[in-house]
């Protein structure tokens, strides 16, 4: 919607793995979000433009090649994955699904941009978790080393904490490998954890929301809390809390990836962002969120539980981001207005929360 706003010709491809996985594990968004053919519906009676869809599987390579010769795309923005670490910690089933999904959807990618659209441009998402927390700074995709006197430019070493973050470390090596190899051009956005829950373009119709979870699943830390705190559950803090990761508004992301596409990378070049905006730790999440909170009446508690994952729970952790920045990115940096906004809109929709999906019960075993 935010690139057709643009004026961009627009065709989405999904293949609802998302409401697959709502119904298995019992899982809603907080907003009721109809189904493409409805939302485009919407889109082109408010805007009169068109978002063409294309429902089906990037894994299957017939479908998906398809799909490129008819719309020749001049850029692919590519979110096709299984975006849920604890999804991908389940069982084997869950595992094997995450790495056959993300790395195939992916190499099919790569392979109908070699065969049809070699001069078309892939954004790809990526994630800041794919470096981990390594004891030194974190550098925006490569690293210089040195090594017996010798130098090179080496990708950033991947210390991954889930399955999820595995496969995306293994994608990153599948577009790296395709820019080197075959001279496709990539953009690979490594982004940190989203928060929020509007744009300008889904504040025109309810029925035009975007995804917002809270469950353990895919809900992100931020929304999670901002849940928890209309409800009446204490901030689930896993663990120590001090863990650090760079996040990013939900508006930012879409400034991030219009301006990766305004600056396509050459043939051959594989670009990385780091795509995140401030680094906080968890307990200055929860902090936030209580303050605010607490100022508009409730009376929200703090509470570490056991810590259902395995990560440094107090670590270093310092990664570039001026990449974007350097493009043009105007951050919209977390305040207290945007928490009481979102604890606003959360409330409007209060009936919708199913309170048996809050708490984790997924470990990583
Ligand atoms: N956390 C809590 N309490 C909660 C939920 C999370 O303390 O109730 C902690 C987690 O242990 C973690 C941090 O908050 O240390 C962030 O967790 P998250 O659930 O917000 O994010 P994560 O699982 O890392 O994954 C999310 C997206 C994923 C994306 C990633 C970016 O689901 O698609 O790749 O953010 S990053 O974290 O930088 O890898």
């Amino acid at each position: 919607m935010f690139l057709s706003a643009k004026g961009h010709d627009i065709c989405v491809v999904d293949n609802y793995f998302k409401r697959r996985i709502e119904k298995e594990l019992h899982i809603k968004p907080l907003i009721p979000v109809p189904d493409l053919q409805e939302r485009s519906r919407v889109w082109n009676a408010i805007t009169g433009k068109i978002i063409q869809l294309k429902i089906g599987d990037i894994c299957d390579y017939t479908f998906l090649s398809e799909v490129f010769k008819v719309f020749e795309p001049e850029s692919v923005v590519h979110f096709a994955e299984q975006p849920s670490a604890p999804y991908s910690m389940m069982d084997r089933d869950k595992a094997v699904f995450t790495l056959t999904n993300n790395l195939v959807g992916t190499v099919n990618v790569i392979f109908v941009l070699k065969e049809f659209s070699p001069d078309t441009h892939l954004v790809k998402l990526g994630t800041m978790g794919e470096y981990g927390t390594p004891n030194i700074d974190i550098e925006e995709g490569y690293l210089e080393i040195e090594h017996n006197g010798r130098k090179d430019r080496m990708l950033f070493p991947k210390k991954p904490g889930s399955i999820y973050h595995m496969s995306k470390v293994h994608d990153s090596d599948e577009l790296y490998f395709s820019a080197r190899i075959w001279d496709l051009r990539i953009t690979d956005l490594n982004q940190g954890p989203v928060y929020g829950i509007e744009t300008d373009e889904t504040q025109m119709d309810e029925r035009l929301a975007t995804c917002f979870y809270y469950d353990e699943i895919f809900g992100t830390v931020l929304n999670r809390f901002t849940v928890q705190a209309v409800t009446g559950i204490p901030l689930t803090v896993y663990g120590k809390g001090r863990q650090i990761r760079g996040y990013i508004n939900i508006r930012d992301v879409l400034q991030c990836v219009e301006l990766a596409l305004k600056h396509p990378s050459r043939k051959g070049e594989f670009k990385v962002f780091n795509q995140f905006t401030e680094q906080y730790s968890v307990l200055d999440l929860a902090a936030s969120v209580k303050k605010v909170a607490d100022r508009l009446g409730y009376s929200v508690k703090i509470q570490s539980i056991k810590n259902p994952r395995r990560e440094d729970e107090e670590h270093y952790y310092n990664a570039k981001h001026t990449g974007l920045v350097e493009l043009g990115l105007q951050p919209a940096y977390l305040t207290e207005e945007m928490i009481v906004g979102f604890i606003r809109k959360v409330e409007a929709n209060k009936e919708n929360i199913l309170m048996d999906r809050i708490m984790p019960k997924i470990t990583w075993g």
